[in-house]
């Protein structure tokens, strides 16, 4: 049975090995973690919301290197992420993940969304990256229902924090509203 506390403003879920993961509601600009998670688009080009909000606190350097991967690469398919610093912002990275843009959930959306959350991962556990910050990627501009997300989220970060060997200490999962933070809650209960 996981252990699970809840306060007015967050919620903590105990994993195994002192693991944990929390809900908090916030920007996630303000958060102190080793990685920050970015909802990008495939053209890693910048844009509004989480995107917006990661480029304007991290200044242009983050754009500088991406600048440099799009170069290289084109930029970063739907499901996938790529890494850069973390510019001014209080984290070493900034995973720059590209959720897919929701039509019906019935062409691929929750393997694509699935995908960038376990990218995520694999890519901290490359990186020594001990605690990470989500958004909830794709439901903003790219309209995937919030509870539907929830659950495909909720459940990778879980098989993550349960392994037998990971490097991942803290999972913050970033909030950006109350409606959001409840019904995120009344996944886990
Ligand atoms: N901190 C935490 N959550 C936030 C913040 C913030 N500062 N700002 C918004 N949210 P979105 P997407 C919430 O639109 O749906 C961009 O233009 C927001 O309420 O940022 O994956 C990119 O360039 C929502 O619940 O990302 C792409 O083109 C969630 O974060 C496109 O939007 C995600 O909303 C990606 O769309």
């Amino acid at each position: 049975m996981k252990e699970v506390t809840v306060t007015s403003n967050t919620m903590e879920i105990q994993f195994p090995h002192g693991r944990q993961l929390r809900l908090l509601i916030g920007d996630i600009t303000r958060i102190r973690v080793d990685a920050i998670v970015n909802a990008a688009n495939s053209g890693l080009r910048g844009g509004g919301g989480v995107d917006g909000a990661i480029h304007r606190a991290g200044g242009p350097a983050i754009m500088r290197e991406l600048d440099e991967i799009r170069a290289k690469s084109g930029g970063c398919p739907t499901g996938g992420a790529v890494v850069t610093s973390a510019g001014a912002l209080p984290a070493k990275y900034v995973f720059h993940a590209v959720g897919p843009v929701y039509r019906d959930g019935q062409h691929g959306e929750p393997e694509l969304l699935a995908s960038c959350y376990r990218t995520c991962l694999d890519l901290a556990e490359e990186r020594d990256v001990h605690t990470i910050g989500f958004p909830a990627i794709s439901t903003g501009v790219y309209g995937y229902p919030v509870a539907d997300a929830a659950g495909i989220a909720l459940e990778i970060i879980s098989a993550h924090l349960n392994r037998e060997e990971t490097k991942v200490r803290e999972v913050l999962f970033v909030l950006f509203d109350k409606s959001a933070y409840d019904i995120h809650v009344n996944r886990i209960r």
